[in-house]
């Protein structure tokens, strides 16, 4: 099952159990938590399936696997379930072999979860201001308040001399915050980048990744998405197929 499958709604017969040798990714296209996981798959060169779901609608065989209702989720051909998608990519980098994301280093480990845990404040404003714009509120102030977070992301990597979060090459953190980065454009927020020559120094870089050259969208596409979305339209999900 490809990434760009149909998402499968209420009433869609369950999907068996997982082939052997392989992993399945519970999804949704345009997710960027999701795109996490998806980063993790390719960067580490897992063998994967994908099955997208329909989150309006979404299948009780789904809910049932995952209580809280969200994608990502993996499962095994053993039948484990492993969903939110930081532990999806800890589970990742443990199980499989190929180029370790997370440090073993308990210090830069705990480094980059905090940072995570800092980015959230940025995912916050991200959707509060998509949805004031989508109102026709006035956005200036959150837009401010996004510019001060990107401020000290930006310090981080001049402090640090670093091409990415977690030193020269890409790691954990990267992949953590990058779905967001790419859907800047999609709700006009780009501006918000503008004085942080590190940060936007490291967007291009992170452009050129691999996995995220595998897992990206492009820009007409977000926002043929994101209007669906924002109708509430349940087409949104297969926008484009
Ligand atoms: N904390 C979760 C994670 O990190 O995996 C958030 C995942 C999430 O919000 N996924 C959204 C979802 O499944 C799609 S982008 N929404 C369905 C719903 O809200 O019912």
């Amino acid at each position: 099952m490809a990434a760009s499958a149909k998402c499968l709604g209420k009433g869609s017969p369950a999907p068996g159990p997982v082939p052997e040798g392989m992993i399945r990714l519970y999804s949704m296209r345009f997710c960027p938590f999701a795109q996490r996981t998806r980063l993790f798959l390719e960067a580490k060169g897992v063998k994967f399936e994908t099955i997208n779901i329909n989150l309006k609608d979404k299948p009780d065989w789904f809910t049932e696997m995952n209580p809280i209702g969200l994608v990502p989720v993996l499962e095994t051909p053993k039948g484990q379930v492993i969903y939110e998608s930081p532990i999806t990519c800890e589970y990742l980098d443990e199980v499989y072999a190929g180029k370790k994301l997370i440090p073993t280093d308990p210090y830069e480990k705990a480094k980059q979860k905090m940072l995570v845990e800092h980015f959230s404040k940025v995912i916050a404003l991200y959707y509060k201001i998509t949805m004031a714009k989508k109102n026709g509120e006035d956005t200036s102030v959150l837009e401010e308040e996004m510019k001060c977070k990107f401020t000290q992301f930006n310090e981080v990597l001049a402090n640090q001399k670093s091409q990415f979060f977690g030193g020269d090459s890409v790691s954990m953190i990267d992949y953590m915050i990058w779905p967001w980065f790419e859907r800047l454009e999609v709700v006009s927020l780009n501006k918000c980048l503008e004085h942080t020559h590190n940060l936007k120094s490291w967007v291009e870089r992170m452009k050129e990744d691999p996995a995220v050259k595998a897992t990206m969208s492009d820009l007409e596409t977000y926002k043929g998405f994101y209007k669906l979305y924002l109708e509430g339209n349940p087409d949104a999900y297969d926008y484009g197929l």
